[in-house]
Protein backbone atom coordinates (compact mmCIF):
# COMPACT_ATOMS: atom_id res chain seq x y z
CA UNK A 1 0.00 0.00 0.00
CA UNK A 2 1.40 3.30 -1.34
CA UNK A 3 0.89 6.31 0.31
CA UNK A 4 -0.02 9.28 -1.83
CA UNK A 5 0.33 12.75 -0.35
CA UNK A 6 -3.86 13.74 -1.42
CA UNK A 7 -4.91 16.01 -3.15
CA UNK A 8 -1.69 15.63 -4.91
CA UNK A 9 -1.38 15.68 -8.50
CA UNK A 10 -1.30 12.38 -10.71
CA UNK A 11 -0.05 11.85 -13.98
CA UNK A 12 -1.04 8.97 -16.37
CA UNK A 13 1.09 7.68 -19.02
CA UNK A 14 -0.49 4.89 -21.33
CA UNK A 15 0.24 2.64 -24.49
CA UNK A 16 -0.86 -0.04 -26.79
CA UNK A 17 -0.88 -2.82 -23.82
CA UNK A 18 -4.02 -1.05 -22.46
CA UNK A 19 -5.55 -1.60 -25.46
CA UNK A 20 -4.91 -4.86 -26.05
CA UNK A 21 -7.73 -6.59 -24.19
CA UNK A 22 -10.18 -4.13 -26.05
CA UNK A 23 -8.69 -6.46 -29.08
CA UNK A 24 -6.16 -3.82 -30.81
CA UNK A 25 -2.48 -4.82 -31.50
CA UNK A 26 0.22 -3.83 -29.83
CA UNK A 27 3.17 -3.16 -31.49
CA UNK A 28 6.06 -5.31 -30.26
CA UNK A 29 4.81 -7.88 -28.96
CA UNK A 30 5.11 -11.22 -30.82
CA UNK A 31 2.07 -10.41 -32.52
CA UNK A 32 2.27 -6.99 -32.76
CA UNK A 33 1.96 -4.58 -35.74
CA UNK A 34 5.59 -4.28 -36.26
CA UNK A 35 5.85 -8.16 -36.79
CA UNK A 36 3.76 -7.48 -39.88
CA UNK A 37 5.35 -3.86 -41.45
CA UNK A 38 8.42 -2.25 -40.90
CA UNK A 39 8.76 0.98 -39.05
CA UNK A 40 10.30 2.69 -41.57
CA UNK A 41 7.86 2.20 -44.43
CA UNK A 42 4.51 3.00 -42.24
CA UNK A 43 5.39 5.15 -39.10
CA UNK A 44 7.89 7.72 -40.82
CA UNK A 45 7.46 11.08 -42.94
CA UNK A 46 10.19 9.36 -45.30
CA UNK A 47 8.03 6.27 -45.43
CA UNK A 48 5.14 8.54 -46.40
CA UNK A 49 7.17 10.55 -49.04
CA UNK A 50 8.31 7.26 -50.67
CA UNK A 51 4.81 4.96 -50.96
CA UNK A 52 2.18 7.34 -49.87
CA UNK A 53 -0.36 4.87 -51.03
CA UNK A 54 1.11 1.89 -48.46
CA UNK A 55 0.71 4.12 -45.54
CA UNK A 56 -2.47 5.46 -46.08
CA UNK A 57 -3.50 2.06 -46.44
CA UNK A 58 -1.79 1.00 -43.00
CA UNK A 59 -3.65 3.69 -41.19
CA UNK A 60 -7.21 2.92 -43.08
CA UNK A 61 -7.39 -0.39 -42.02
CA UNK A 62 -6.40 0.32 -38.19
CA UNK A 63 -9.08 3.58 -38.39
CA UNK A 64 -11.65 1.16 -40.00
CA UNK A 65 -11.27 -1.37 -37.31
CA UNK A 66 -11.67 1.13 -34.64
CA UNK A 67 -14.53 2.77 -35.90
CA UNK A 68 -16.50 -0.08 -37.36
CA UNK A 69 -15.36 -3.09 -35.39
CA UNK A 70 -16.04 -3.88 -32.44
CA UNK A 71 -13.70 -2.32 -30.06
CA UNK A 72 -14.87 -1.37 -26.88
CA UNK A 73 -12.61 0.52 -24.01
CA UNK A 74 -12.05 -2.33 -21.49
CA UNK A 75 -12.00 -2.40 -17.39
CA UNK A 76 -8.66 -0.54 -16.96
CA UNK A 77 -9.60 2.80 -19.48
CA UNK A 78 -13.10 2.87 -17.37
CA UNK A 79 -10.96 2.73 -14.02
CA UNK A 80 -9.26 5.48 -14.93
CA UNK A 81 -12.30 7.31 -15.91
CA UNK A 82 -13.44 6.76 -12.24
CA UNK A 83 -10.04 7.96 -11.21
CA UNK A 84 -10.45 11.41 -12.64
CA UNK A 85 -14.05 11.50 -11.30
CA UNK A 86 -13.11 10.76 -7.58
CA UNK A 87 -9.56 11.42 -6.84
CA UNK A 88 -10.04 14.77 -4.99
CA UNK A 89 -6.75 16.43 -6.74
CA UNK A 90 -5.98 16.57 -10.56
CA UNK A 91 -5.47 13.51 -12.88
CA UNK A 92 -4.12 13.56 -16.58
CA UNK A 93 -3.97 11.27 -18.88
CA UNK A 94 -1.26 11.05 -21.65
CA UNK A 95 -1.25 8.47 -24.09
CA UNK A 96 1.00 7.14 -26.80
CA UNK A 97 -1.78 5.31 -28.44
CA UNK A 98 -4.12 6.78 -31.38
CA UNK A 99 -6.99 4.92 -30.34
CA UNK A 100 -10.09 6.74 -28.66
CA UNK A 101 -10.70 4.37 -25.88
CA UNK A 102 -9.82 6.32 -22.89
CA UNK A 103 -12.14 9.25 -24.20
CA UNK A 104 -15.31 6.91 -24.88
CA UNK A 105 -14.70 5.58 -21.20
CA UNK A 106 -15.12 9.21 -20.27
CA UNK A 107 -11.65 10.16 -19.58
CA UNK A 108 -11.86 14.10 -20.43
CA UNK A 109 -8.15 15.19 -19.11
CA UNK A 110 -6.39 13.77 -21.82
CA UNK A 111 -3.09 14.27 -24.35
CA UNK A 112 -2.70 12.30 -27.19
CA UNK A 113 1.33 12.67 -27.63
CA UNK A 114 1.20 10.92 -30.83
CA UNK A 115 -2.14 11.97 -32.48
CA UNK A 116 -5.14 10.69 -32.98
CA UNK A 117 -6.19 7.95 -35.72
CA UNK A 118 -10.00 9.17 -36.00
CA UNK A 119 -8.16 12.48 -36.99
CA UNK A 120 -6.38 13.76 -40.24
CA UNK A 121 -4.59 16.80 -41.15
CA UNK A 122 -4.07 18.46 -44.31
CA UNK A 123 -1.02 18.95 -45.24
CA UNK A 124 -1.59 22.74 -46.79
CA UNK A 125 -3.72 24.01 -44.17
CA UNK A 126 -2.21 22.23 -41.50
CA UNK A 127 -5.65 21.90 -39.35
CA UNK A 128 -6.60 18.33 -37.73
CA UNK A 129 -10.01 17.50 -38.62
CA UNK A 130 -12.04 14.90 -37.61
CA UNK A 131 -12.16 11.78 -40.27
CA UNK A 132 -13.23 8.39 -39.93
CA UNK A 133 -13.43 7.47 -43.35
CA UNK A 134 -10.51 6.06 -45.47
CA UNK A 135 -7.84 8.72 -46.91
CA UNK A 136 -6.23 8.48 -50.32
CA UNK A 137 -5.72 10.95 -53.15
CA UNK A 138 -8.79 11.89 -53.93
CA UNK A 139 -9.64 12.89 -50.34
CA UNK A 140 -11.11 16.65 -50.59
CA UNK A 141 -9.22 19.01 -47.67
CA UNK A 142 -12.70 20.43 -46.69
CA UNK A 143 -10.75 23.31 -45.10
CA UNK A 144 -8.66 24.16 -48.40
CA UNK A 145 -10.61 22.65 -50.82
CA UNK A 146 -7.54 20.50 -52.54
CA UNK A 147 -7.32 16.58 -53.18
CA UNK A 148 -4.22 14.54 -52.08
CA UNK A 149 -2.84 16.41 -49.14
CA UNK A 150 -4.58 15.02 -46.35
CA UNK A 151 -2.74 12.34 -43.81
CA UNK A 152 -3.31 11.25 -40.81
CA UNK A 153 -3.17 13.53 -37.58
CA UNK A 154 -0.65 10.92 -36.19
CA UNK A 155 3.36 12.02 -35.11
CA UNK A 156 5.50 9.12 -37.05
CA UNK A 157 9.29 8.82 -35.90
CA UNK A 158 11.12 11.46 -35.97
CA UNK A 159 8.30 14.19 -36.06
CA UNK A 160 7.56 16.30 -32.86
CA UNK A 161 5.15 14.58 -30.44
CA UNK A 162 2.32 16.98 -29.70
CA UNK A 163 1.81 19.30 -25.98
CA UNK A 164 5.24 18.16 -24.83
CA UNK A 165 5.22 21.28 -22.72
CA UNK A 166 1.80 20.67 -21.13
CA UNK A 167 3.34 17.19 -20.12
CA UNK A 168 6.51 18.45 -18.83
CA UNK A 169 4.91 20.91 -16.47
CA UNK A 170 2.30 18.01 -15.24
CA UNK A 171 5.37 15.53 -14.70
CA UNK A 172 7.20 18.14 -12.98
CA UNK A 173 4.45 19.00 -10.14
CA UNK A 174 2.82 15.34 -9.78
CA UNK A 175 3.19 13.79 -6.69
CA UNK A 176 2.34 9.82 -8.79
CA UNK A 177 3.09 9.27 -11.65
CA UNK A 178 1.64 5.83 -13.32
CA UNK A 179 2.66 4.16 -16.58
CA UNK A 180 0.46 1.61 -18.01
CA UNK A 181 1.01 -0.82 -20.91
CA UNK A 182 4.08 0.60 -22.97
CA UNK A 183 6.92 -1.19 -22.91
CA UNK A 184 9.37 2.03 -22.93
CA UNK A 185 10.94 1.95 -26.19
CA UNK A 186 9.78 5.05 -28.06
CA UNK A 187 11.21 8.71 -26.28
CA UNK A 188 10.64 11.21 -25.33
CA UNK A 189 7.63 8.97 -23.66
CA UNK A 190 10.20 6.59 -22.05
CA UNK A 191 11.90 9.32 -20.46
CA UNK A 192 9.31 10.44 -18.63
CA UNK A 193 10.21 8.33 -15.11
CA UNK A 194 13.45 9.89 -15.18
CA UNK A 195 11.55 13.18 -15.51
CA UNK A 196 9.23 12.70 -12.85
CA UNK A 197 12.20 10.78 -10.98
CA UNK A 198 14.35 14.08 -11.35
CA UNK A 199 11.73 16.33 -9.99
CA UNK A 200 12.02 14.67 -6.75
CA UNK A 201 8.16 14.63 -5.36
CA UNK A 202 6.40 11.22 -7.03
CA UNK A 203 5.92 8.17 -6.14
CA UNK A 204 6.76 6.28 -10.14
CA UNK A 205 4.75 2.86 -10.15
CA UNK A 206 4.43 1.01 -13.59
CA UNK A 207 1.57 -1.59 -14.52
CA UNK A 208 2.53 -3.72 -17.56
CA UNK A 209 1.86 -7.28 -18.96
CA UNK A 210 5.68 -7.88 -18.16
CA UNK A 211 8.35 -5.45 -16.69
CA UNK A 212 9.31 -2.93 -19.65
CA UNK A 213 12.33 -1.78 -20.60
CA UNK A 214 12.73 1.17 -17.99
CA UNK A 215 10.98 -1.42 -14.83
CA UNK A 216 13.95 -0.69 -13.21
CA UNK A 217 13.32 3.09 -12.94
CA UNK A 218 10.30 2.82 -10.86
CA UNK A 219 9.27 2.59 -7.41
CA UNK A 220 7.21 -0.20 -7.91
CA UNK A 221 6.30 -2.71 -10.95
CA UNK A 222 3.31 -4.79 -11.03
CA UNK A 223 2.95 -7.64 -13.52
CA UNK A 224 0.20 -9.04 -14.62
CA UNK A 225 -2.89 -7.71 -17.45
CA UNK A 226 -4.52 -4.45 -17.28
CA UNK A 227 -7.90 -5.29 -17.13
CA UNK A 228 -6.67 -6.35 -13.88
CA UNK A 229 -3.79 -4.26 -12.56
CA UNK A 230 -5.23 -0.78 -13.31
CA UNK A 231 -9.07 -1.41 -11.31
CA UNK A 232 -7.41 -2.77 -8.30
CA UNK A 233 -4.60 0.14 -8.63
CA UNK A 234 -7.01 2.70 -8.59
CA UNK A 235 -9.54 1.58 -5.46
CA UNK A 236 -6.36 1.16 -3.86
CA UNK A 237 -5.24 4.71 -4.46
CA UNK A 238 -8.71 6.31 -4.25
CA UNK A 239 -9.28 4.27 -0.96
CA UNK A 240 -5.85 5.97 0.50
CA UNK A 241 -6.78 9.02 -0.30
CA UNK A 242 -10.02 8.43 1.95
CA UNK A 243 -8.25 7.32 4.48
CA UNK A 244 -6.15 10.28 4.70
CA UNK A 245 -9.03 12.80 4.17
CA UNK A 246 -10.08 11.22 7.70
CA UNK A 247 -6.77 11.18 9.40
C1 LIG B 1 10.86 12.77 -31.24
C2 LIG B 1 2.79 6.43 -34.49
C3 LIG B 1 12.05 14.86 -31.08
C4 LIG B 1 1.37 6.35 -34.20
C5 LIG B 1 4.59 6.11 -32.99
C6 LIG B 1 15.76 10.10 -27.38
C7 LIG B 1 15.07 11.31 -27.16
C8 LIG B 1 14.13 11.76 -28.10
C9 LIG B 1 13.88 11.02 -29.26
C10 LIG B 1 14.56 9.82 -29.47
C11 LIG B 1 15.49 9.38 -28.55
N1 LIG B 1 16.00 8.21 -29.01
C12 LIG B 1 15.41 7.90 -30.21
C13 LIG B 1 14.54 8.87 -30.52
C14 LIG B 1 13.73 8.91 -31.76
C15 LIG B 1 12.42 8.15 -31.66
C16 LIG B 1 12.48 6.91 -30.82
O1 LIG B 1 12.08 6.93 -29.66
N2 LIG B 1 12.93 5.82 -31.40
C17 LIG B 1 12.97 4.57 -30.64
C18 LIG B 1 12.50 3.42 -31.52
C19 LIG B 1 14.37 4.37 -30.11
N3 LIG B 1 11.38 9.03 -31.14
C20 LIG B 1 10.74 9.85 -32.00
O2 LIG B 1 11.02 9.95 -33.16
C21 LIG B 1 9.61 10.69 -31.42
N4 LIG B 1 9.85 12.08 -31.78
O3 LIG B 1 11.63 12.25 -30.47
O4 LIG B 1 10.95 14.10 -31.66
C22 LIG B 1 11.58 15.51 -29.85
C23 LIG B 1 11.71 14.85 -28.62
C24 LIG B 1 11.27 15.49 -27.47
C25 LIG B 1 10.71 16.76 -27.55
C26 LIG B 1 10.60 17.39 -28.79
C27 LIG B 1 11.02 16.77 -29.94
C28 LIG B 1 8.26 10.32 -31.99
C29 LIG B 1 7.84 8.98 -31.44
C30 LIG B 1 6.41 8.67 -31.90
C31 LIG B 1 6.46 7.69 -33.01
N5 LIG B 1 5.11 7.24 -33.37
N6 LIG B 1 3.47 5.65 -33.50
C32 LIG B 1 0.88 4.95 -34.44
O5 LIG B 1 1.08 4.44 -35.55
O6 LIG B 1 0.32 4.40 -33.49
S1 LIG B 1 5.38 5.18 -31.82
C33 LIG B 1 4.51 3.81 -31.39
O7 LIG B 1 5.22 3.26 -30.27
C34 LIG B 1 3.12 4.07 -30.85
O8 LIG B 1 2.78 5.43 -30.70
C35 LIG B 1 3.17 3.40 -29.48
O9 LIG B 1 2.26 3.94 -28.62
C36 LIG B 1 4.55 3.71 -29.12
C37 LIG B 1 5.14 3.06 -27.94
O10 LIG B 1 4.86 1.68 -28.02
P1 LIG B 1 4.03 1.05 -26.81
O11 LIG B 1 2.75 1.81 -26.68
O12 LIG B 1 4.90 0.93 -25.63
O13 LIG B 1 3.66 -0.37 -27.39
P2 LIG B 1 4.61 -1.67 -27.41
O14 LIG B 1 3.99 -2.65 -28.32
O15 LIG B 1 6.02 -1.25 -27.64
O16 LIG B 1 4.52 -2.22 -25.91
C38 LIG B 1 3.28 -2.69 -25.42
C39 LIG B 1 3.50 -3.04 -23.96
O17 LIG B 1 2.25 -3.45 -23.39
C40 LIG B 1 4.47 -4.20 -23.74
O18 LIG B 1 5.37 -3.87 -22.70
C41 LIG B 1 3.57 -5.36 -23.31
O19 LIG B 1 4.21 -6.21 -22.38
C42 LIG B 1 2.43 -4.65 -22.67
N7 LIG B 1 1.15 -5.37 -22.71
C43 LIG B 1 0.69 -6.18 -23.68
N8 LIG B 1 -0.53 -6.64 -23.34
C44 LIG B 1 -0.85 -6.07 -22.14
C45 LIG B 1 0.22 -5.26 -21.73
N9 LIG B 1 0.23 -4.58 -20.58
C46 LIG B 1 -0.87 -4.68 -19.79
N10 LIG B 1 -1.95 -5.45 -20.12
C47 LIG B 1 -1.97 -6.15 -21.27
N11 LIG B 1 -3.05 -6.92 -21.57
Amino acid sequence: MHQVSSPGSIVVLTGAGISKESGLDTFRDHDGLWARVRIEDVATPEGYRRNPQRVQAFYNARRRELSQGSVEPNPAHLALARLEREWPGEVLVVTQNIDDLHERAGTSRLIHMHGELLKVRCERCARPLPWAADIDESSLCPECERTGTLRPHVVWFGEVPLEMDRILAALEKCSLFVSIGTSGHVYPAAGFVTAVREAGRARTVELNLEPSHGASLFHEVRTGPASELVPAFVEETLSSAAQNANL
